[in-house]
């Protein structure tokens, strides 16, 4: 194995025995030849989409196969080789019908006689089977930046919101890995990856807010009630949704973990008595925070953790994410709903969470909730009562190193408003900042998938203060990166010109030497240095 696609990797090289992420050779392995299965499918529908001969089903599959290959999403490796059966079989279908032509890369070829077979071919088709360090790195950042799309894309299609461009773009994007490609047309495709990424991360926000409504400001609840209850966890609102609904009147309360505390802050979540509040911290906490909830979890998407004894008979998997041994609830039929009955049968069994923590949080700062407060920003930024916005948006993860980001927010001067997303939040969302005018001092616009609030709210501040380049904005960007879609909302930054952002704990491994210069003599992309020595270059520009 050879894994280097997340901020955890081994010794910022690449893990090469076991994950530090906990997934182990055989499924880092399958999940390469995932990839490759993909790339197989991707050369024949880039040549089909470029006929108009392609159907969405195809790209419907190609983003959940990718979805499951992120970080701490699928463990499961009997799902990861039923996934690379289905490609092949599609594979198949589209070489047909694009005609055997040409020498076509192995990727677009290869077979085995049965899946035993897998295991033999996904050790010959790994990252390093890429010898050339810059084009591995080129490739890589492109394939994480693709797989980050693919979990947005995933999301949008199951509220039942599509674009075909994106697709397309997924195609060509994976096709583009198996070619021989110079390096400035390697760099291109990876800027087209940013690109893409607004679209789709601005389609996702179209499917979640026509859904359920704009985020609102809200009072989270981070206590308990004395009933039973549901503990969800990542990304996905839909399963949040049916599962309100199927709990409701029976006794079993519902409470957001991680990822999924943004469903807090939407009018049609917001609606239902049993909705308690969010209990604990980000993923990476959660094998003491799982153990103590007493109750069933449900995990829709990333980040799982190695499954504790403690809990094991008690957690459940859904949509992209799997662990072995865990049940799986499995997908819905074609306008119906995934069925939760088990898993509310077996919450009216349990015992009611233990408080971890009492008190409240406050969130819903999406682009429509800032936009309506806006006279009252701009106002502040004219009085100088807000000198500087910090976006400290991103992921959280275990590494001490990750203190940084709850020292500097501690330490920026009281003159600042840090803006987040993502489950980096958990590292400063209960310090008690205070606020500036009634403004607090952490608006949290949402999950990681809501950065795209980020980005219009950056865009409608240039706006209003007439500026020509929204790095003339007082705005500095401090990101905290684990998994992939960090990778593509750090793309679509670049995309929109955002430079001089810094990029914590530490820099991606995939980037080589070579690569990582391209990033700092374009776009001033920094690492994260010391508290003292980076608050004050970021309040100085
Ligand atoms: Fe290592 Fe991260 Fe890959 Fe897991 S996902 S194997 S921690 S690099
Ligand atoms: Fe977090 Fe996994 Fe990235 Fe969605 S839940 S931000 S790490």
């Amino acid at each position: 194995m050879f894994c280097f696609q997340c901020q955890e990797a081994a010794g910022n090289k690449g893990c090469t025995k076991i994950g530090m992420c906990g997934k182990p050779e055989e499924t880092s392995n399958l999940q390469d030849l995932l990839v490759y299965t993909v790339k197989g499918i991707s050369i024949y529908a880039n040549e089909l989409a470029k006929k108009g001969e392609i159907e969405n089903s195809v790209g419907q599959y190609v983003i959940r196969a990718l979805f499951a290959t992120i970080t701490n999403a699928n463990f499961d490796d009997d799902r990861i080789e039923a996934l690379i059966t289905e490609g092949l079989v599609l594979r198949d279908r589209l070489a047909e019908k694009a005609g055997y032509s040409g020498n076509r890369h192995d990727a677009a070829t290869w077979t085995v006689s049965n899946p035993a077979g897998y295991h033999i071919k996904a050790t010959a088709i790994g990252i390093l089977s890429t010898e050339n360090e810059d084009v591995r790195s080129l490739r890589e950042l492109l394939t994480y930046g693709v797989k980050g799309m693919a979990a947005y894309a995933e999301h949008a299609d199951v509220l039942g919101f599509e674009d075909p461009s994106i697709y397309n773009f997924i195609y060509e994007a994976m096709a583009s890995t198996t070619m021989d490609l110079s390096v400035d047309e390697m760099v291109a495709i990876v800027m087209k990856c940013g690109e893409t990424a607004v679209t789709t991360m601005a389609l996702l926000d179209k499917a979640n807010t026509e859904t359920y409504g704009n985020p609102e400001i809200t009072e989270v609840n981070i206590g308990v009630g004395t009933n039973p209850g549901i503990l969800i966890s990542g990304h996905d609102l839909k399963d949040m949704e049916e599962l309100l609904k199927q709990t409701e009147g029976t006794g079993v309360d519902v409470y957001t973990h991680s990822e999924m505390l943004p469903a807090n802050y939407y009018p049609a979540f917001k609606k239902y008595d049993h909705f308690v509040g969010n209990y604990g911290n980000a993923w990476w906490k959660q094998d003491k925070e799982f153990a103590s909830f007493n109750g069933p979890i449900i995990m829709t998407t990333n980040c799982i953790v190695p499954v504790k004894d403690e809990y094991r008979d008690r957690i459940f998997t859904t949509g992209s994410s799997g662990y072995p041994g865990v049940k799986h609830i499995g997908d819905r039929a074609a306008g119906g709903a995934k069925d939760f009955s088990e898993v509310i049968k077996l919450a009216k069994s349990c015992e009611p969470p233990v408080e971890i923590e009492k008190g409240s949080i406050i969130g819903g700062f999406a682009h429509n909730q800032v936009m309506a407060l806006a006279d009252k920003v701009v106002d502040a930024v004219k009085t100088g009562a807000i000198k500087k916005f910090v976006v400290m948006a991103g992921c959280d993860g275990r590494q001490n190193a990750r203190s940084y980001f709850t020292d500097v927010a501690q330490e920026l001067p009281n003159d600042t408003v840090i803006l987040t997303v993502g489950c980096a939040k958990y590292r400063y969302n209960k310090l008690n900042l205070g606020d500036i005018g009634g403004i607090p001092r952490v608006l949290d616009a949402g999950q990681c998938n809501d950065s795209y609030s980020l980005a219009v709210i950056a865009l409608k501040l240039k706006e209003v203060f007439g500026l020509e380049d929204i790095n003339e904005l007082p705005i500095a960007f401090d990101i905290g990166w684990y998994e992939q879609k960090a990778v593509t909302v750090l793309l679509a930054l670049l995309h929109l010109g955002v430079k001089g952002i810094r990029l914590g704990p530490t820099l991606p491994a995939f980037l080589s030497p070579a690569v990582a210069k391209v990033l700092v003599e374009n776009f001033d992309i920094k690492a994260v240095g010391s508290v003292a020595d980076d608050i004050a270059d970021m309040m100085a520009v």
